[in-house]
């Protein structure tokens, strides 16, 4: 399953503890503190990967513990630092605090935010040394490492999100002008979660199909409506399948969007009317052309079984995105 919503619990490692120790020498008892200060507590990070199944990865673990600073030694030695603990979550994740509310969004790859900061290691007796007290027997504990609550919630980013009733040939679409191999079915609701492809550096994302009342939650409702909120630009896509009722259901669809959010109704988009194959009268494509040019969107028409259908798309899409 796609999971695109974790929370979990997480602790920076703990300072390590300062210790008591003394010099060893022939005939002296006690030669002098020199108990080392402990290793500071890891931090805590949160690293931006490409990779939208990492949450998934996660859907078990509720807890990321940080590594623990170790304690002085004697010979004034430090105990050494614990290592940070570097989290790895897709680009595009919105990192949020739960406590304080404060959110943050990971939107390049590599980009590295710190999300607790590990605890001060304590000193050892050395440290206290002074004139006054030549063997001072006092060390300090480590102090704990931050800790916090947080919800990642993933927005997919593309340049395009292609939207349109089930079986409108969306991810038929996706396989056929990228990399992508998205499962493919003659009936309602094959895509259960988004597909990304790569199309010439450009990403496509295909999402479930949307239908009437899906912003109540009619079929796979709108939970990934809110990926597409991020997407550059829509391909709506109105399969020949639907006759006579074709801009009765882009305006179904369009209602669904604007349900969700306004702004998706103001995103740039293209009408791809697609399975032109089904239809016998060349007339008939046309006039159904022509009505949805009456939107003032590009409007192209396609049949994956037409390979010049499917270049002119794909060459029209280039154009669309630059
Ligand atoms: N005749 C014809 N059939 C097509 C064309 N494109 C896709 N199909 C068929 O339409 C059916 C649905 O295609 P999908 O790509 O799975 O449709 P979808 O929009 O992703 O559907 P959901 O995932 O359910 O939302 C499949 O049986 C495809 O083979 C086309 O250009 N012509
Ligand atoms: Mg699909």
């Amino acid at each position: 399953m796609f999971i695109d919503e974790i929370q979990f619990h997480s602790r920076a490692g703990r300072g390590g503890d300062g210790v008591v120790r003394w010099r060893r020498e022939k005939y002296i008892d006690k030669g002098g503190p020199n108990g080392g200060d402990g290793g500071r507590g890891g931090s805590v990070f949160a690293i931006a990967v490409q990779d939208i199944n990492l949450l998934s990865k996660y859907k078990n673990k509720k807890d990321f513990v940080g590594f623990d600073g170790e304690p002085g030694m004697g010979g004034s030695r430090h105990g050494s630092d614990g290592k940070d603990l570097v989290i790895g979550f897709p680009v595009g994740s919105i990192i949020t605090n739960v406590e304080s509310g404060g959110s943050i969004s990971l939107d390049k790859e590599g980009q590295k935010v710190l999300l607790l900061k590990g605890g001060l290691g304590g000193y050892g007796n050395e440290q206290f040394k002074t004139s006054i007290n030549t063997t001072p027997t006092k060390a300090t504990k480590g102090k704990l490492g931050e800790q916090g609550n947080f919800k990642i919630e993933l927005q997919l980013f593309a340049d395009i999100g292609l939207v349109g009733l089930p079986n409108a040939g969306k991810s038929s679409l996706l396989n056929a002008v990228t990399n992508a191999d998205a499962k493919i079915g003659n009936y309602q609701f094959t895509t259960l979660d988004p597909n990304l492809g790569d199309f010439y550096g450009y990403i496509i994302a295909d999402i479930p199909g949307l239908i009437e009342g899906a912003s109540e939650g009619k079929g796979l409702g709108i939970k990934f409506l809110r990926h597409i909120k991020r997407t550059k630009m829509l391909a709506h896509l109105v399969s020949f399948e639907n006759g006579k009722d074709m801009m009765k259901v882009y305006k179904q669809i369009r209602k669904e969007l604007g349900a969700y959010d306004k702004s998706l109704l103001e995103k740039n988009e293209i009408i791809i009317l697609t399975k032109t194959d089904v239809v016998t009268d060349p007339k008939t494509i046309e006039k159904a052309k022509k009505e949805f040019e009456k939107l003032d969107k590009p409007v192209l028409n396609l049949s994956l079984y037409d390979d010049s259908s499917v270049k002119a798309l794909m060459k029209n899409l280039v154009k669309f995105l630059k």
